[in-house]
Order: C-alpha cells, then sequence, then structure tokens
C-alpha cells in the first residue's frame, strides 16, 4: 500500500496524524492477529468526512501501531501516554439531580459503554467462527440475567425488516449498512452472529456484534441520569460475572475506535434546545466548556430535527465513569438555563 492522499478539506485524525514518517514507519508491521496499518487506516482512507478514521483490530494495535494511536488518543482524550486510567462505577459518587424535573427539554436519557470479551480478537479482526462463538456466549450470559434485567437475545437473523426498522426508529438497535464500520471490517459476515438482548421495557439492553461485541445500554425516558446510571452499574457488574470482558491497566476497557477506550462510556440526553441552536456557535461553545459532544438524534453522523439534539460526554479515557457522567449533567444544566433564558 502506498501512502494514501486526502482530500484538502479532510479533517479526519487519521488525515491529522498519519505523516509519511509515521506511515512509513509501521507499514509492514502486523499484530499476532495478522491486522495490519492498512486495515486499521482503511475506515478513514475510504471515509475522509470521519472524525478519527482509524480502528484497532485486538489490544497489540494499540501497542504496534502508537505512533498512530497515541496522538489520536491525547487529542481526542486529552489522554497523555504516561497517564493512568482511574475506574469509578460508584453510584453514590454521582450527583444528578434530574435537571429538568418538569420535563421540558430532555426527552430521554440513554447510558452506555462498549465491551469486548476478553482472549478474543476486536471486531475488525474477528473470524466469523470466533464472532458466533462470541454470540453464543453472551447470548447465553445475558438469557440467565434475572428481575428487572431479565429479557431475550434477538438475533438480526431471522428477524423481519419492519421488526429492524422499527427498533432502529425507536433508538433500541444499531443502524445497518455503516459504511465507516463497513470500512473497517466491522460488516462482515452480516447478519450472523449479531443482535440485540433487552428487558421486557426496553430499559436495559445489549447490542451483540456491531462496532464493540457489547453496547450494554441503560435508557429510559426523561432526565433521571441518576436512575439510567444505577441500573447501568448494576447491569455491567452481572453481565462481567459472566463474560470476562478485554481490559488493560493503561487503556481501560478495551475497544475497537479510540474513542472508546478507558471507560468506553457514552452518556446522553436527547434534548430540545430550538433557541439555543439558533446560535450556533455559543451553543458549541457551552458544549466545549464542559467537554460535550453534540450528535443529531439518529447517532453518530446524523442531523438534529426539530431542534432536539443528542448531547453527551466527549472524553472516555483518563476520567472515571461517574466524572465523565457528571461532566455531561453539569453541561446539560448550563444548556437548559441558557435555553429558559432565550426563550
Ligand atoms: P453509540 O451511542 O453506541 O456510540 P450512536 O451515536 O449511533 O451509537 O447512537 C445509537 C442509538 O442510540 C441511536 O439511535 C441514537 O439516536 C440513540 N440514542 C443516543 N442517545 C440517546 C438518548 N439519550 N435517548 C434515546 N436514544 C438515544
Ligand atoms: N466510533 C466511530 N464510529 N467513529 C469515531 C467513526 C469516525 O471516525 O467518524
Amino acid at each position: 500500500m502506498d501512502y494514501p492522499t486526502f482530500p484538502a478539506d479532510c479533517r479526519s485524525m487519521l488525515c491529522r496524524f498519519l505523516t509519511p514518517e509515521v506511515f512509513d514507519a509501521l507499514r509492514g508491521v502486523q499484530t499476532s492477529n495478522g491486522f495490519t496499518l492498512e486495515q486499521a487506516i482503511r475506515s478513514g482512507v475510504e471515509n475522509p468526512d470521519s472524525s478519527i478514521g482509524v480502528y484497532a483490530g485486538d489490544g497489540e494495535s494499540y501497542i504496534l501501531y502508537a505512533a498512530l494511536f497515541d496522538p489520536i488518543i491525547e487529542a481526542y482524550h486529552g489522554f497523555h501516554p504516561s497517564d493512568t486510567h482511574r475506574s469509578d462505577l460508584d453510584p453514590g459518587r454521582l450527583n444528578a439531580p434530574n435537571p429538568d424535573p418538569e420535563g421540558e427539554f430532555i426527552l430521554s436519557t440513554r447510558i452506555r459503554v462498549g465491551r469486548n470479551v476478553a482472549g478474543f480478537p476486536l471486531g475488525p479482526a474477528i473470524t466469523r467462527e470466533q464472532r458466533d462463538e462470541i454470540e453464543t456466549r453472551v447470548a447465553a450470559g445475558l438469557e440467565t440475567l434475572t428481575d428487572d434485567l431479565a429479557g431475550r437475545y434477538y438475533p438480526l437473523t431471522g428477524m423481519s425488516p419492519e421488526t429492524q426498522r422499527a427498533l432502529i426508529e425507536d433508538h433500541f438497535l444499531f443502524k445497518e449498512g455503516d459504511r465507516f464500520l463497513e470500512s473497517a471490517g466491522l460488516n462482515r459476515d452480516w447478519p450472523s452472529g449479531r443482535g440485540l438482548y433487552h428487558n421486557h421495557d426496553k430499559t436495559f439492553l445489549v447490542w451483540v456484534n456491531e462496532e464493540d461485541q457489547m453496547r450494554i445500554i441503560s435508557m429510559q425516558p426523561g432526565g433521571d441520569i441518576a436512575a439510567v446510571f444505577r441500573r447501568l452499574v448494576r447491569a455491567v457488574r452481572a453481565i462481567e460475572s459472566r463474560v470476562p470482558f478485554a481490559r488493560s491497566a493503561h487503556l481501560g476497557y478495551l475497544t475497537s475506535c479510540p474513542t472508546n477506550l478507558g471507560t468506553a462510556m457514552r452518556a446522553s440526553v436527547h434534548i430540545a434546545l430550538p433557541k439555543l441552536a439558533e446560535d450556533y456557535e455559543r451553543f458549541e461553545a457551552i458544549c466545549a466548556k464542559h467537554h460535550l459532544q453534540i450528535r443529531g438524534i439518529h447517532g453518530e453522523h446524523s442531523e438534529s430535527v426539530g431542534g432536539v439534539y443528542d448531547i453527551s460526554n466527549r472524553r472516555r479515557l483518563g476520567v472515571t465513569e461517574v466524572e465523565a457522567a457528571q461532566e455531561m449533567v453539569e453541561g446539560v444544566v448550563e444548556l437548559i438555563a441558557e435555553e429558559k433564558h432565550l426563550r
């Protein structure tokens, strides 16, 4: 492979940090799963509108390709290679009274963590057999959960297109055919090995074998962020006792995209901010001050509809789960105050 060319308006972290020197130093390097630099960068090369553009095939990718991954990790999370990641999943330390008790702004709250299974390659480097084995193990573990976490696993294979569409539209299921994941090799053998677990109320869900092998999700209507976090923590602990998670002392939970390392947690609200959005610069400045990310209402790479946005913590590595959720809470409090002031 030759050094890739990027369009002049490319803003991805890949085109920012893949210098010809870094490329020359890393080309030809392979992990023990046979994962190459070409595979790691293909998503960003084929999709210059990526925000990041790189994926890891295994934990070893983060070590062997550190000359590319480390500066991306530092630019995204503010986490220096000499820093240490810490975890704190104690809901008692989160100070999160509902920022919108009247239900005027926050439509729903969702907190998810990414997890992968210890001892397997990550999705971009996994084989079909390994992926199917993970599905079997994870689904079997999930189906032993009890009380409000009890539910059923629904494989994508055999799901009717109408059910699939409705689950996606209602924000419960991942979309199909994402071109960023496609280029990363994450859609191979689709739909085999993929599926969704959910409890009766769809307040606890697990995506199986999407960008990560598990996306563990707690969600509900309204702005009771503390309740959503408490349920998430219970679910994560229950799953961890059934399926061992891939983790590194330095980078926390290992994920296929470097934006998700560490806590692998994204705590978000769907929130109506139509007035503030008219002054988009001010909206962005408040979000930047609180390290928040703005997404549209159908997830990453989607647009807002009717002034409703998905607002979440941007940093996931070098902050604890409690700190990441706290950043979101504090930012949302300020966003609501500003919206009230403007109307
Ligand atoms: P991820 O959160 O796993 O990184 P996406 O950004 O693609 O992935 O979002 C996945 C789905 O979750 C999308 O349908 C998105 O609209 C939905 N979602 C995210 N935050 C919320 C929320 N607070 N309330 C309801 N749905 C949400
Ligand atoms: N997490 C991943 N889907 N994303 C950061 C893709 C991108 O590079 O835009």
